[in-house]
């Protein structure tokens, strides 16, 4: 009896209809991520700058005994690093503040074996500093690499001196130099060398204790996990889930690592690390890949929820080459030319379900034209199908899909397929994919069709979809032909020409 008095009267005083109210949105399905790994993953890509004593001995792994004063890179300019970054599509840069060799590239005040014992600006250079104030000025996030495996270091092997000499150098690094958004570490040690524990968890508190922002890259997160390889490849399903503990930092599983753990409780997404030459240090006699393979290598990372981080390792003058800089705008050149252009954009859109009242324009399907991951198109609560269905209004030839969710919702789609209508009036699958995350772009032969069908067969939860595209990409194709005869130094004219030139057959569906 005094509930319907108190429904009475909240009704005579709120005379609104209980259907105005705005259905909120799903629930976030655990684990998510934090807002620094959100910002991390929009970043897509990074560039690693592999640079020490090794650039100029021509070595990959420093022995630690390489005198100090062969480090005179005499033409140095980080600005003209970031430049490069930032004009290939790059807002992310990580130096390699000491690699396996021990040499510092900043004046560390504990030890003897940096950039002070050098000749190079008289011994008071900082390549941190300098890459720092570049990165800063043009509004490009920093990160560094500091080794735990330090060959030059007297006390490594010493647990409890080098684990304070590790996190005093991490210290400066971290204190002196405005805001560090990444530090990456490995667990990488040749064969026989000296035994030690590394203290992990005070390294990494540590770290965030100073910059709370700073994805912490290992093998096993915290922030970000190794993918498993060098190169560049991630799992064709790749969860953004992990279980940290079921992974041992320089000794990991690259099978659980490229493909994440559906059941996993932590959220530690991938980063794919690969150099665009060979080696990760600048050896004159080595040339990089060619803008195709960075494009196969950029569906395989960033296209399967990864961040693709690309080492152009600066050279002995202290500059990027010219003929990495080549290749970089080259593969600019086709991201642009494959994915400025959403050949869906148009398409009239029926969902088989969406959530929420008519008219209410947050979880409309038509959001998923609209850029980046901040807005999505939600099914209706427990229904058991969920279907975008797109009218092109003309016939078009596509051979690429794109995917997003909003991962701050959690990660959530299991499978998924793509179906074209064709000429006899059949639905045609054309493509399949398991997990999707910040990004899915899948390859496939050409097909045409004016009636598309986007089906999510198996999800976590209820599936939400924040971006759909369609693109034509003509260069892939081409892709063989190009290894074969070409090296790298195919200017992007000649690659936009090659393959506007090279018109790829249909794919009969
Ligand atoms: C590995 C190192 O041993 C290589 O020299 C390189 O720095 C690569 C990115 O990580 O662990």
């Amino acid at each position: 009896m005094n509930l319907i008095l108190v429904c009475l009267s909240f009704s005579l005083i709120f005379p609104i209809s209980h259907c105005a109210l705005q259905k909120p949105p799903p629930l976030p399905i655990l684990p998510i991520p934090t807002a620094s790994q959100v910002q991390w993953q929009l970043s897509s890509m990074a560039l690693f700058f592999h640079f020490g004593t090794n650039t100029f001995t021509d070595s990959e792994w420093g022995t630690g005994r390489v005198d100090p004063s062969v480090f005179n890179p005499t033409r140095l300019n980080t600005t003209q690093w970031v430049q490069v970054a930032k004009d290939s599509g790059f807002n992310r840069v990580i130096l390699t503040a000491k690699h396996h060799d021990g040499f510092c590239l900043w004046p560390s005040e504990y030890t003897e074996y940096s950039v002070k014992s050098t000749s190079w600006r008289n011994g008071s250079g900082d390549v941190v500093k300098e890459l720092s104030l570049a990165a800063k000025e043009a509004g490009v996030d920093l990160g560094l690499y500091l080794s735990p495996w330090d060959r030059h270091e007297g006390c490594y092997g010493k647990t409890l001196e080098y684990n304070e000499f590790y996190l005093g150098q991490m210290t400066e690094l971290l204190t002196r130099y405005g805001e560090i958004k990444e530090v990456w570490l490995d667990g990488a040690k040749g064969e026989g060398e000296k035994d030690m524990e590394y203290f992990f968890d005070s390294w990494f508190s540590l770290i965030h204790q100073h910059q709370p922002g700073a994805i912490i890259f290992s093998d096993a997160g915290p922030d970000t996990r190794w993918i498993g390889d060098e190169a560049g490849v991630a799992g064709s399903t790749c969860w953004s889930l992990f279980n940290r503990s079921s992974a041992q930092i320089g000794n990991t599983d690259p099978i659980y690592s490229q493909g994440g753990d559906p059941s996993g409780h932590d959220w530690v997404p991938a980063e794919c690390d690969v150099s665009i030459r060979p080696g990760w240090f600048w050896h004159a006699s080595e040339v990089p890949k060619s803008a195709i393979k960075l494009l196969d290598i950029y569906y395989k990372s960033v296209g399967r929820n990864c961040l693709l981080l690309l080492n152009v390792p600066p050279n002995s003058s202290g500059l990027i080459s010219d003929e990495d800089i080549q290749v970089l705008k080259e593969f600019s050149e086709l991201r642009r030319s494959i994915f400025s252009d959403n050949l869906a954009g148009n398409a009239i859109l029926n969902a088989s379900s969406t959530r929420g009242s008519i008219g209410d324009s947050r979880f409309d399907p038509y959001n998923i034209f609209k850029e980046g991951i901040y807005t999505y198109w939600a099914p209706e609560e427990n229904v058991s199908d969920w279907a975008l269905h797109l009218n092109l209004q003309e016939s078009v030839s596509f051979n690429v899909l794109q995917v997003q969710e909003p991962i701050y919702m959690g990660q959530r789609i299991m499978a998924f397929h793509l179906e074209v209508l064709n000429e006899d009036g059949d639905w045609r699958m054309v493509i399949n994919g398991t997990t999707v995350g910040y990004q899915r772009l899948l390859h496939f032969p050409n097909v045409e069709s004016q009636h598309l069908k986007f089906v999510i067969d198996k999800s976590r939860a209820d599936p939400l979809i924040s971006y759909l595209g369609i693109y034509m990409d003509q260069f892939s194709i081409v892709n063989s032909a190009f290894h074969r005869s070409s090296p790298a130094n195919i200017n992007s004219s000649q690659v936009l020409w090659q393959a506007i030139h090279n018109h790829s057959t249909t794919a009969s569906i």
